[in-house]
């Protein structure tokens, strides 16, 4: 039996442990998973920042696309991450449907991700999409970015920021000389 695509909060479990999602992610494939957007759910999990993950696609289920961005806004997601690659318009087509911010990951791809960073960041002037750094880095900067803006209404989450930026400082001093073996 196909498995749904959207189920209910109420009916969902408890598959982040968290309660309603603050955050809406979705990438176009689930090889844009390992390695890559797995970071953003472990970043934004470290953050304590509830969120919902989804593989959808603009052009492969593009009425699924749509339904779960509904189901999103009317939970009260407040920011959405998306996270696509090669002919890149998922970020797009998200923030054609919704006035919430749509940070866009661009992913690895043939031409190593440069065509994913165009595609995201040339969006013409009137729908945008602010676009992070292909693979990785901006897999953890979009986590870091949604907790920026969820800062400015949930003091919680600018502590939690904080607490990070504090820990990130601490591992660059607790080893701060390049030849001593690292460690
Ligand atoms: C995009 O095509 C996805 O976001 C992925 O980055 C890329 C390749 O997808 P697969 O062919 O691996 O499913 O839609």
């Amino acid at each position: 039996m196909q498995r749904p695509v959207f189920v209910p909060r109420e009916r969902r479990g408890n598959l982040t442990g968290m309660d309603k999602p603050l955050v809406g992610i979705v990438m176009g494939s689930r090889s844009d998973w390992a390695g890559l957007m797995e970071h953003t759910v472990a970043t934004l999990t470290e953050l304590g920042i509830p969120h919902d993950v989804r593989t959808l696609s603009a052009h492969r289920t593009p009425d699924a696309l749509l339904e779960w961005i509904a189901a999103q806004e009317a939970d009260g997601v407040e920011v959405f991450i998306a996270a696509a690659g090669g002919a890149a318009h998922l970020a797009g087509v998200v923030a054609a449907k919704t006035l919430k911010p749509v940070l866009a990951v661009p992913m690895p791809s043939k031409l190593d991700g440069i065509d994913s960073l165009l595609s995201m960041v040339q969006m013409p002037a009137g729908i945008p999409v602010p676009t992070l750094a292909i693979g990785k880095a901006g897999a953890i900067n979009a986590a870091l970015a949604a907790a920026q803006i969820l800062a400015a209404k949930h003091d919680s989450i600018g502590a939690a920021l904080a607490d990070d930026r504090r820990r990130r400082a601490a591992a660059v001093l607790a080893d701060p000389d390049p030849r001593l073996p690292a460690g």
